[in-house]
């Protein structure tokens, strides 16, 4: 059964904001791991939308389009620990069944492998490339926060104390890794819920059997208010300002080539532009 529908309503406090801006680092660092070159010409960008909206279709897509694009997708099964790789169980089922217990753990595991992924250096032939080399995520670290940690904690899923603790740790990490895991642009992948709730039926994946469309039409809300209406509070000045491009997913682009050709060249056009 899905919990969400019985959890309380509650508004964020505000405390522990946590987002002292650093001074901004000039862009080209150079990693720990020796990565990237002093002026980086790769864009990174991150696919954001609700659950089921089509961001997994949308992203292979963008990858089979153009060369000059690398896309990462969501580190899915790693949170079903599917193969079982690790000592960690199938935490996407176990915060989909217990979220009151298992909420913040996600959030930290969920978190962590956005970090890992963002903080890949780009492939050679990205740096190499002759048109716009773009670097593109399935959601970031800013959508863990400002999407789903920020949703569990209006829920009353993870409670006052665990929500500061999160927003510290996370205010601390980006600001830590400043550069290396900021975005150039963000694109919006917007659909109604109740499309949402009929393609994540569709897709049939068991963990998300009790989730209903009450919880993405919360989900859908959080998107609106951080990157439609942008009165989310955000603690990063450069994301404060991202240029989002919004692209009305309601359409059935899977099976529409002049939908996808459509998305296309709003991309390319998009990119050119970061
Ligand atoms: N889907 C669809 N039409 C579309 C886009 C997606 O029927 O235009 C289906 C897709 O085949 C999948 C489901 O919707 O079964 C969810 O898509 P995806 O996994 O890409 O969504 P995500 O959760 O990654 O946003
Ligand atoms: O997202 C994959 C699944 O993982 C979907 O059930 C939502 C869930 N998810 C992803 N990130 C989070 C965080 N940070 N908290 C809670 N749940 C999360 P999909 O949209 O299907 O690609
Ligand atoms: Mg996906």
């Amino acid at each position: 059964t899905n919990r969400f529908l019985h959890t309380r309503q509650r508004r964020p406090d505000g405390s522990m904001r946590g987002g002292h801006m650093k001074t901004p680092q000039k862009r080209g660092h150079v990693s720990a791991a020796g990565g990237l070159p002093a002026e980086a010409p790769v864009k990174r960008v991150s696919i954001e939308g609700n659950i089921a909206v089509g961001k997994s279709t949308f992203a292979r897509l963008l990858q089979s389009t153009c060369s000059d694009w690398e896309v990462m997708a969501e580190p899915v099964s790693k949170w079903q620990n599917e193969p079982p790789q690790t000592t960690v169980s199938n935490l996407l089922q176990m915060m989909y069944q217990d979220p009151q217990r298992w909420s913040y753990t996600f959030q930290t595991y969920s978190c962590m492998s956005r970090l890992r992924t963002q903080l890949q250096p780009p492939p050679a032939r990205l740096l190499r490339s002759q048109g716009t080399p773009v670097q593109v995520y399935e959601r970031s670290v800013y959508s863990d926060r400002y999407i789903f940690a920020l949703n569990m904690f209006e829920l009353g899923c993870i409670n006052s104390t665990e929500w500061a603790v999160y927003q510290d740790w996370h205010s601390f990490l980006v600001e830590q890794f400043g550069q290396q895991v900021e975005l150039e642009g963000i694109i919006y992948l917007r659909a109604p819920p109740q499309t949402c709730l009929e393609r994540l039926e569709r897709r049939g994946r068991a963990e998300e059997e009790g989730v209903k469309l009450d919880y993405l039409e919360k989900l859908h809300l959080q998107h609106e208010r951080w990157l439609v209406q942008k009165d989310t509070e955000i603690h990063f000045e450069k994301l404060k300002q991202i240029p989002v491009l919004q692209l009305d997913a309601s359409m059935e682009f899977q099976r529409s080539p002049e939908v996808q050709e459509q998305f296309i060249a709003k991309v390319k056009n998009f990119f050119s532009e970061l």
